[in-house]
């Protein structure tokens, strides 16, 4: 097999990249392709690149080209790669004739002609704002968190806001008008950012297409496989943009595990433990049970994300076990599902109503990843192996909690109409597939519900 490595920032990925991608995959037959990280050009002197790394390995491995991507984070790593993974050949276009020339030592260097007539810093689009609407529920500190994290998103303006069946009090944001209902907030936005209760998600995201508007929405988009694939053909219908907001989906970190796990660093995945709680809502003064999302649509997606996104969505068996402060609501104070999959089982335990170690531990058949409590907001992850001498920390600095990312993955989508999303749709539908179970009582068993006062 003759393994073919070539390197490159991929920003706005254009038909120049990929002429080259197409060039370099045929000099072999196992194309490894290296992203440079957000740092690493920051440090050679590529300040201008729109795209985040996730956005850019997302558009990369969207032309399937690829056999295995690696993140290019430090000089020097094209050796080491050439090395680890026994490369024959090492190309790059013809701008960069005479710069690798070095690496003849390890492997066949080979120039491939540079497309001309287009490059990333070209199509860099000057900044066409987006105004987006956020419609939710009536509290206010969740308001003032988004609003304050599309400040950081150029080119995105929360400029309007509409409470689902209520007032909006407590926001002193003067650049946040509030409207009366949800149509006079779409028509005076580009975008809406959908956050009301997950039970009049379909419909809210639903109008918003029909009314010409991208939507963003606190994931489950919907709760039922039909109704979350019957909005993303909508939005296909419509060349309009739907993404479902899971900000972990769009954290460094949680990506980078992610990508060392998929490129074989604990070997084989057998098992994935994902704990999601906080008692911080039912605990809260104004806890209302109509208003407050129940644990399994509070945590259940971020909780479910990793086990789908490692494991597919083809499960064979679930066993979901609740257990219920009200069960004419069923809002449930604890869930806990069990996933097996042919080779591998996975279990979520999400609660509101319990507090456990908000840990993510996935166990392989060399080592282990674990990320500490709270993972979903994590910066820093392990890999562990038997011999701890060979054990990995990971750092990746994250802002505001993986918010302005997702802005940031939105804005880019709509700008290159094209959904680069951080979550397939494949795992949106079966979140939505799972939650509506839960409602249905489908794989279901309940504990004897508990009172308020827990008795
Ligand atoms: N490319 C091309 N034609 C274009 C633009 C880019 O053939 N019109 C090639 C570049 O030569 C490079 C690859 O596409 O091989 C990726 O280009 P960039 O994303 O611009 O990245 P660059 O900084 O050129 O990457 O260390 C090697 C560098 O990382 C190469």
């Amino acid at each position: 097999m003759v393994k073919v490595i070539t390197y490159g920032t991929y920003d706005l990925l254009h038909y120049g990249h990929i002429r080259l991608l197409e060039r370099a995959k045929k000099l072999g037959d196992y194309l490894i392709v290296g992203v440079t990280s957000d740092e690493f050009d920051r440090k050679r002197g590529k300040i201008n690149v729109k795209q985040s790394l996730m956005e850019r390995i997302e558009n990369v491995k969207k032309t399937g080209l690829a056999d295995l991507i690696v993140v290019e984070e430090y000089d020097g790593q094209k050796i080491d790669d050439i090395k680890k993974y026994d490369v024959d050949i090492f190309t790059v276009g013809s701008d960069w004739v005479g710069k690798f020339d070095y690496l003849k030592e390890y492997c066949e260097v080979i120039y491939l002609e540079r497309t001309e007539g287009i490059s990333s810093s070209d199509i860099r689009s000057e900044d066409s704002h987006i105004s987006m609407g956020i419609f939710g529920n009536a509290d206010s500190a969740v308001f003032q968190k988004y609003c304050q994290e599309s400040t950081y998103v150029n080119g995105l303006e929360m400029t309007g806001a509409c409470i689902d069946g209520g007032k909006l009090s407590g926001v002193d944001d003067a650049s946040l008008r509030l409207y009366d209902s949800y149509e006079e907030l779409l028509d005076n936005s580009d975008a809406v950012f959908v956050v009301n209760h997950p039970s009049n998600h379909y419909h809210a995201v639903k109008e918003a297409l029909q009314s010409g508007k991208h939507v963003l929405c606190e994931s489950p988009i919907a709760i039922g496989k039909k109704e979350c694939e019957e909005l993303f053909e909508l939005a296909d219908n419509n060349k309009l943009i739907l993404m479902e907001a899971i900000k972990t989906a769009y954290s460094t970190a949680y990506n980078r595990f992610l990508l060392m796990v998929k490129n074989g660093a604990i070997g084989e995945v057998v098992s994935v433990d994902s704990t999601c709680t906080s008692l911080r809502d039912i605990q809260s003064k104004n806890w209302d049970l109509k208003q407050s999302w129940n644990s399994i649509c509070a945590w259940g997606p971020t909780a479910l994300l990793p086990i789908l996104q490692i494991f597919g969505v083809d499960y064979t068996d679930k066993h979901i076990i609740s257990s219920f402060i009200d069960d004419k609501e069923k809002y449930d104070s604890f869930t806990k599902i069990d996933i097996c999959y042919p080779d591998a089982v996975a279990t979520v335990k999400v609660g509101k109503g319990v507090k456990a170690e908000g840990d993510l531990v996935v166990s392989g058949t060399k080592g282990y990843v674990y990320i500490p409590a709270p993972w979903w907001k994590t910066d820093y992850f392990e890999i562990r192996y038997e011999n701890t001498e060979d054990n990995k920390r990971f750092f990746f600095q994250l802002e505001g909690e993986g918010i302005r990312h997702e802005f940031v993955a939105f804005l880019h989508s709509i700008r290159q109409s094209n959904a680069i999303s951080c979550i397939s749709r494949d795992v949106s539908v079966k979140i939505a597939d799972i939650i509506d179970d839960y409602y249905k009582g489908i794989d279901c068993s309940y504990l004897k519900a508990k009172k308020e006062d827990g008795k």
